[in-house]
């Protein structure tokens, strides 16, 4: 099955979303926003679109999503972070409606002109369909599509949302790339991972690094150890075993990561702390700062 944008839909109903559905949403848009996990900005950073974006002569904002999960002054640390790297940024917490208008004004000014087309990319979960509502929100002029522009078809509708500001509705989902722990960080659903302890270990030891009384404020549990607090969230949710009644810690992996993703797990990373290696070592971006 395909969705009216070409992405295919696995049986399963996730979205196979390609690098060339990404090419061609950047292509259409003069200036795409890259939403941001405030909690895990440089793991949700991607080289690879930022790469489209230029090559393209496109425009790029960043937008740091969830600010609402991370103290002010690091979303602020963040947000020079990448200035000085270069990209236009701001934060935002499009479900609690913080920053929309701010948001409204950098797309303005970042802008190659006005009218723009804006589109929005970004890993699953961060917050692309939370960042459209928000800036469609109850300001804006029509939520109706958008004919008429010579770029319009059926599998591309533009939304206005003000006077200068078009959206093209479809959100661009990256492709998963990444060790386990990366794919978690990056929204990899949990009910797809045939084994989901080990990366729930992986993100319990992250988690704790950078927030150590993480599991404690969510859970109630003290436990340090990541199978023991694996164990007894199983033990307190009455997940066993039936046959052997062991605590049945594949559901408890995976209420982590779901937990992760809702946002109920929370830790913030300040760029200081980018050299020390803090914990994931595959590709690109991750630890070590954009090269
Ligand atoms: N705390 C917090 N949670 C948020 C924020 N924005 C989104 N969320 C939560 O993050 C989860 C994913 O939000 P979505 O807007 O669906 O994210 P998405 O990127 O569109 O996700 P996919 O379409 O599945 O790729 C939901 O549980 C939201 O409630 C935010 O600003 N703060
Ligand atoms: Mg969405």
């Amino acid at each position: 099955m395909r969705t009216t944008w070409g992405a295919k839909i696995s049986p399963g109903g996730i979205i196979l979303a390609s690098w060339s559905q990404i090419e061609r949403i950047v292509s259409r848009s003069d200036l795409v926003l890259l939403v941001l996990d405030a909690r895990e900005p440089l793991n949700t950073f991607s080289r690879r679109l930022v790469k489209i974006v230029e090559k393209n002569g496109k425009k790029i904002l960043l937008v740091i999503n969830k600010s609402d999960l991370i103290p002010r002054n690091i979303a602020e640390e963040w947000k020079s972070y990448f200035e000085e790297e270069g990209y236009p940024a701001i934060y935002v917490s499009a479900a609690k409606h913080m920053g929309t208008l701010k948001l409204r004004t950098a797309i303005k000014h970042t802008a190659p002109s006005l009218p723009t087309v804006a589109s929005v990319v970004g890993y699953p979960k961060v917050g692309k369909s939370s960042v459209i509502n928000a800036l469609k929100g109850k300001h804006s002029a029509s939520t109706s599509p958008y004919p008429g522009n010579p770029g319009y078809t059926r599998t591309f509708q533009l939304y206005r949302v003000d006077d200068n500001i078009l959206m093209i509705d479809t959100p661009g989902i990256l492709p998963i790339e990444g060790d386990p722990l990366e794919r978690v960080l990056r929204g990899h659903p949990p009910e797809r991972l045939d084994d989901p302890v080990n990366p729930a270990v992986m993100l319990i030891q992250r988690i704790l690094r950078f927030n150590p009384s993480a599991f404690l404020y969510t859970y109630g549990i003290e436990a340090a150890d990541p199978l023991r607090i694996l164990e007894e969230i199983a033990i307190r949710r009455g997940w066993f075993y039936k046959r052997t009644r062991e605590p049945l810690i594949e559901e408890a992996a995976r209420a982590v990561i779901r937990d992760y993703h809702n946002g109920k797990l929370t830790y913030y990373i300040r760029p200081s702390q980018l050299s020390n290696n803090s914990g994931t070592h595959s590709n690109e971006n991750q630890d070590t700062g954009i090269q």
